[in-house]
């Protein structure tokens, strides 16, 4: 697809609006100086970052408290949910400042619409891939989540939601469900309209950081607002004449899971994040897809010729393995379709 051509005056007009914005940060940072330098804010304490909103994040502290809408300083780029920061609250408890990011153990990033990666969450033991009934899952989704996920080295999990809705014999989900457990990928199945009907997610999320992904409208929201009974996340109905979700979750946050026993202490965390349409993987090389496919490594190595990619050559392990049923056909060519994506085929 060709990029759209900008006439002059509308790339004159953007240039107009950017400066004016780098403007206002440079005033806002020198305010936020000023504030700093003049003792407006307290001393050094840890947080967590909530939520972010463009210029502005979620903190919550460390030590108990309320969450507190933070600034950044001008040199802070990046900061993403489940980020480890160092902060300062206004002494007047209206707002704060974050001057520093942690270590990270880990960051889980997809490209945005015009190919640049961003980062979705940070710190997450494991990713829990949501899909559902309705909108029905096409399996090159699920692939491109797992690889994604085996790329990053956080613990992929597959929840099939909306199980209500699955007619008695199961058709075509059961199998593609039993497709993956096969690969050793756990999978668990969930409802909000049924009681007990979490119980299965549930025992899976204690004492863990999980963020939930998966296409728009598969419940995401919905789940994670019935595991948190104080909670009230926006949930969205599915567009009558597509049957697709309507993008209502806008922004990844940070929810603590409490204890049953307690209700005070944190028993886990979970980050609901926005839908999405595709999940591109322009940010991965052919090598990190290929092993991103986890029931192909035992077959790596061993074709015939090293330098083999595994589309005709003779004497390819990978090619064998899906004559003999060792790789199911349909995951060898949801392979071959994201590295088409990429260019690579
Ligand atoms: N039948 C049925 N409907 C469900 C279930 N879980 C969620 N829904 C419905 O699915 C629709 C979408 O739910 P959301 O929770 O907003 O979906 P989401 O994944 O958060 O969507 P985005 O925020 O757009 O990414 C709503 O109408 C929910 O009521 C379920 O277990 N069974
Ligand atoms: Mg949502
Ligand atoms: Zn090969």
């Amino acid at each position: 697809m060709s990029k759209r051509k900008l006439s002059r005056q509308q790339r004159w007009r953007i240039e107009k609006v950017q400066a004016e914005r780098a403007r206002r940060a440079d005033r806002r940072d020198s305010r936020d100086g000023e504030k700093l330098a003049a003792g407006e804010y307290g001393p050094e304490q840890g947080g967590r970052v909530i939520a972010h909103f463009g210029r502005t994040l979620d903190v919550r502290p460390d030590q108990d408290g309320e969450t507190v809408r933070c600034h950044l300083r001008a040199n802070l780029e990046g900061l993403v949910t489940g980020d480890r920061v160092i902060w300062r609250a206004a002494h007047d408890a209206s707002d704060g400042v974050v001057v520093a990011r942690g270590e990270r153990d880990n960051v889980l990033e997809r490209p945005d619409a015009r190919g640049q990666l961003k980062p979705v969450a940070a710190n997450i033991d494991q990713i829990l891939i949501v899909f559902a009934v309705e909108p029905a899952p096409h399996a090159n989704l699920i692939d491109r989540y797992l690889v994604a996920a085996e790329a990053t080295g956080i613990a992929p999990v597959l929840v099939l939601n909306k199980v209500d809705l699955l007619p008695a014999h199961g058709g075509e989900l059961r199998d593609l469900l039993g497709r993956y457990e096969g690969l050793g990928y756990p999978v668990v199945t969930t409802t909000i309209e049924r009681e007990g009907g979490l119980s299965a997610l549930h025992a899976r999320l204690a004492g863990r950081t999980s963020v939930f992904v998966g296409q728009s409208g598969v419940g995401k929201s919905s789940l994670i607002d019935r595991l948190l009974p104080d909670e009230e996340l926006r949930i969205g109905a599915l567009s009558k004449d597509t049957r697709k979700g309507t993008h209502t979750t806008t922004t990844a946050r940070l929810y603590a899971l409490p204890s049953p026993a307690s209700g005070e202490t944190s028993e886990g965390e979970l980050i609901d994040s926005p839908g999405i349409r595709e999940f591109g993987l322009g940010h991965l090389d052919e090598e990190q897809v290929t092993e991103g496919f986890i029931e192909f490594r035992d077959f790596l190595g061993h074709c015939r010729f090293r330098d083999c990619r595994h589309r005709h050559e003779p004497g390819c392990a990978l090619l064998a393995a899906v004559e003999r049923g060792d790789i199911h056909p349909e995951r060898f060519a949801s392979y071959r379709r994201i590295l088409e994506s990429l260019g690579e085929a």
